[in-house]
């Protein structure tokens, strides 16, 4: 039984622990890939986001362009601005410029950021910047169509700025200002990530790290990774210089549109030691794991083994002749107290028929009236004593009894008082003789007593003590008061050697004897 436990609980630790190994050994194995996954995907999801951003974005200054390019603004118009303002706090302010000369002069004709719309955006004119004409020098050097973002560091402000031609010529030009938090909310959350945009020109726009606004990445090989590829989107593994020592990074660039490239990239080492961790976790979960399958299958072993040992013990004691044993009292409500309870009806059952064929057995084997075996089983037995004493070469002595003058004794107190005479000379042989000695009723009023280890002095000896005992003996008169009494003659026949072959001839020796002792006057003993 502990070895089912045993082997359940075996079963259970190598799946686990098997589990475990596979799992750590492929995560070692697929770490690099893994990585790959990770980053490139919250690459693409930031770029997503940042770009359904831009497109929020680009709609509303694109209505507000609509609404400028007659270059009036009454006051329907104005409010109409408001309301886009409103709608999206990303906008900051705008201005619409309009070149005069090829040259490149321009004058402001139109510009919001009033009162009114700062306090609509929850803005402190600080944070707006100034529309001034830094971003429209440089737009006009290397002039688009769409959205050309700009960097502008004004009064120590990171701003973002965009600008729009409005005309096909560029004779007119949009140029907002967006809040300088716009696109920076979307780079966060990853601590593996080192997340950027810049444009076209490798100027960073937005970055986790503000400082880091406004810097160059031109010599970045990831960027020119980015500005070279005809993909949208890609990964990459270069080195950087990391303070004193060249460091492995894994790069994902994806291409937002409007000459915006997001970039992030990983530092291997970082990488590899935050996996470690993971890596570490799975080792302590699978321990967990085990533990709990080690307390699980004791509880198990205990709750099925136990039971399942102290049946197999039971059905022991009920095969040893222990019908109802201790152990069968198993009160639980499963299979295993269901099946104590049929070996309990089983181990009745049983007794009942073992009770049933004693009763079989004495009913074949004994005489009723005496309570002595009788002539057949007496038989059986001699035959059997009689090889046992020829093969061992031991002594085996036959008393026959018979009660004297017995026709006599019936015809004067009747038969009633013969049977209880009868009964009274069985009880006395039984009692007179020992364990191992054989009683049995012959017929009639004859008594057979086998004796086995036995000389023909023991059989003497024995033979008077009962003769005596029988004379001895009070018979209650069951007719009137007092007592009766009476005698019997005993032969005797003693096997030494190889003197009888067969129980017959035994039998008809002690008859012989019996009859001498007849003859000779009754009451006495012939050997
Ligand atoms: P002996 O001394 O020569 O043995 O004389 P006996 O009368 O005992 O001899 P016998 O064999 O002539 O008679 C035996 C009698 O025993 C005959 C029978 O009525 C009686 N008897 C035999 N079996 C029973 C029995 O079961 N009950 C009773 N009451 N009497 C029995
Ligand atoms: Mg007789
Ligand atoms: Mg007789």
């Amino acid at each position: 039984m502990k070895k089912i436990s045993f082997l359940i609980l075996a079963i259970l630790v190598v799946s686990i622990a098997s589990y475990a190994y596979f799992a750590i050994w492929q995560f070692k194995n697929d770490k690099l890939k893994y990585i790959y996954l990770v980053s490139s995907s919250f690459n693409l999801t930031m770029a997503h986001k940042i770009e359904s951003q831009l497109e929020r974005v680009l709609g509303d200054i694109q209505n507000l362009v609509g609404l400028l390019r007659e270059q009036e603004i009454d006051h329907n118009k104005s409010s109409l601005i408001k309301v886009i303002f409103q709608n999206d706090s990303s906008l900051a302010s705008f201005g619409i410029y309009k070149r005069l000369a090829v040259a490149g002069s321009y004058n402001q004709i139109y510009g919001i950021y009033n009162k009114d719309f700062m306090d609509l955006n929850h803005l402190k004119e600080d944070v707006l910047g100034v529309l001034d004409t830094n971003a429209i020098d440089v737009y006009l050097k290397n002039p688009k169509p769409g959205l050309n973002p700009y960097y502008q560091n004004q009064t120590a402000q990171n701003i973002l700025t965009f600008i729009i031609p409005l005309d096909n010529d560029k004779a007119q030009l949009a140029v907002f200002n967006v809040n300088k938090d716009f696109l920076l909310d979307t780079i966060n959350s990853s601590d593996m990530q080192n997340s950027f945009i810049t444009g076209e020109d490798g100027v960073v726009l937005a970055h986790k790290d503000k400082s880091a606004i406004g810097t160059s990445v031109l010599e970045s090989p990831l960027f020119l990774l980015a500005k070279e590829a005809t993909v949208k989107d890609g990964s990459t593994e270069f080195q950087l210089d990391d303070g004193d020592k060249t460091a492995n990074y894994i790069g994902d660039f994806s291409k937002l549109g409007h000459g915006m490239f997001l970039l992030s990239q990983t530092n291997r080492e970082d990488a590899f030691a935050g996996l470690r961790k993971i890596n570490l976790n799975t080792v302590y979960f699978a321990i967990f794991i085990t533990g709990l399958g080690i307390l699980i299958g004791v509880i198990f072993s205990k709750s099925l083994t136990a039971p399942l040992e102290r049946l197999m013990s039971a059905t022991e004691s009920i095969g040893a002749g222990n019908y109802a044993p201790d152990a069968l009292n198993i009160r639980t409500n499963d299979e295993v107290g269901q099946l104590a309870e049929y070996f309990l009806n089983l181990g009745k059952k049983l007794n009942e028929r073992e009770v049933e064929l004693e009763k079989v057995t004495e009913l074949a084997t004994k005489d009723g009236l005496t309570g002595c075996y009788n002539n057949r089983h007496f038989r059986n037995r001699l035959g059997e004593f009689l090889s046992l004493a020829r093969r061992h070469k031991h002594q085996l002595s036959l008393l026959l009894l018979d009660v004297d003058h017995f026709k006599k004794f019936n015809d004067t107190y009747g038969h009633q008082q013969g049977d209880a005479v009868l009964k009274d000379l069985g009880q006395i042989l039984r009692e007179s003789t020992r364990d191992t000695d054989l009683v049995a009723r012959y017929g009639g009023e004859e008594f057979v007593v086998i004796l086995p280890e036995t000389n023909s002095l023991g059989a003497k000896v024995l033979g008077d003590k009962i003769r005596v005992n029988y004379m001895n003996h009070k018979i209650k008169n069951i007719n009137a008061e007092g007592t009766l009494q009476s005698t019997c003659s005993i032969g005797a026949a003693t096997f030494t050697e190889d003197n009888y072959n067969s129980i017959d001839e035994m039998i008809k020796s002690a008859d012989e004897r019996l009859y001498e002792a007849k003859k000779a006057g009754r009451n006495r003993v012939i050997v």
